[in-house]
């Protein structure tokens, strides 16, 4: 979803294969074996295989929307918080959401713990619209699809926590024509099939 969102904002159309986890096409295998998506393979062949990176790549090569140059931020500061998201938070995140997989009894724990994470989002965006000044940038992008998840484990419990700005934050993205524009399903890709172009 954080490929999709940087390839849609920089106008880099590719060609997009929708993959189904347990039933990993041969070609997605050959190119990253390491099996996970998103892969993005570029017209000289490179395979790039982390969704950051992708994201990066698109973005360095066109960024209408400065979301590399926030106005109280720096590209620095910005891959620090999202570090700190993919290595805490979504350690959280994932025990939250699937306590079974870790033989947890429940999420609980893991729930609360990713929660005094969020608390500080809170902080910071109660000094400015999005988390590094005043327009989303690659640090909101990156984090918000990982908060959504979190969110609809149990949206209900969710908005009844004292984050109103992190509400506000989430609630914006999802209202956003780029959330819907990345979120549309696709059948997933079979050997033969017609060209699917993204965005
Ligand atoms: N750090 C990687 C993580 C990618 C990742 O874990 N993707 C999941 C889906 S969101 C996946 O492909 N899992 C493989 C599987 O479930 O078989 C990135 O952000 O690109």
């Amino acid at each position: 979803m954080r490929a999709r969102l940087a390839l849609a904002a920089s106008g880099t159309t590719c060609e997009l294969r929708e993959i189904v986890l347990r039933s990993k096409p041969a070609p997605m295998l050959a190119a990253s074996p390491k099996g996970t998506v998103p892969v993005l393979i570029l017209a000289d062949g490179q395979v790039i295989e982390q969704s950051l990176e992708i994201m990066l790549w698109a973005l360095r090569r066109n960024d209408p929307h400065a979301w590399l140059a926030p106005t109280d931020s720096s590209l620095p500061d910005m891959l620090s918080l999202i570090e700190t998201c993919e290595q805490v938070f979504k350690h959280h995140l994932d025990r939250y959401k699937y306590p079974q997989r870790y033989d947890l009894p429940d999420g609980l724990m893991h729930r609360d713990q990713a929660a005094g994470w969020l608390m500080e989002l809170e902080r910071q965006l109660a000094c400015r619209p999005c988390l590094s000044g005043d327009h989303p940038a690659l640090a909101d992008m990156a984090i918000l699809p990982f908060v959504r998840q979190y969110a609809h484990t149990d949206l209900a419990w969710f908005q009844a926590q004292p984050w109103p700005q992190v509400l506000r934050w989430l609630e914006e993205w999802k209202g956003s024509d780029l959330f819907e524009q990345v979120m549309e399903k696709y059948v997933p890709w079979e050997e033969g099939q017609e060209r699917v172009l993204f965005p």
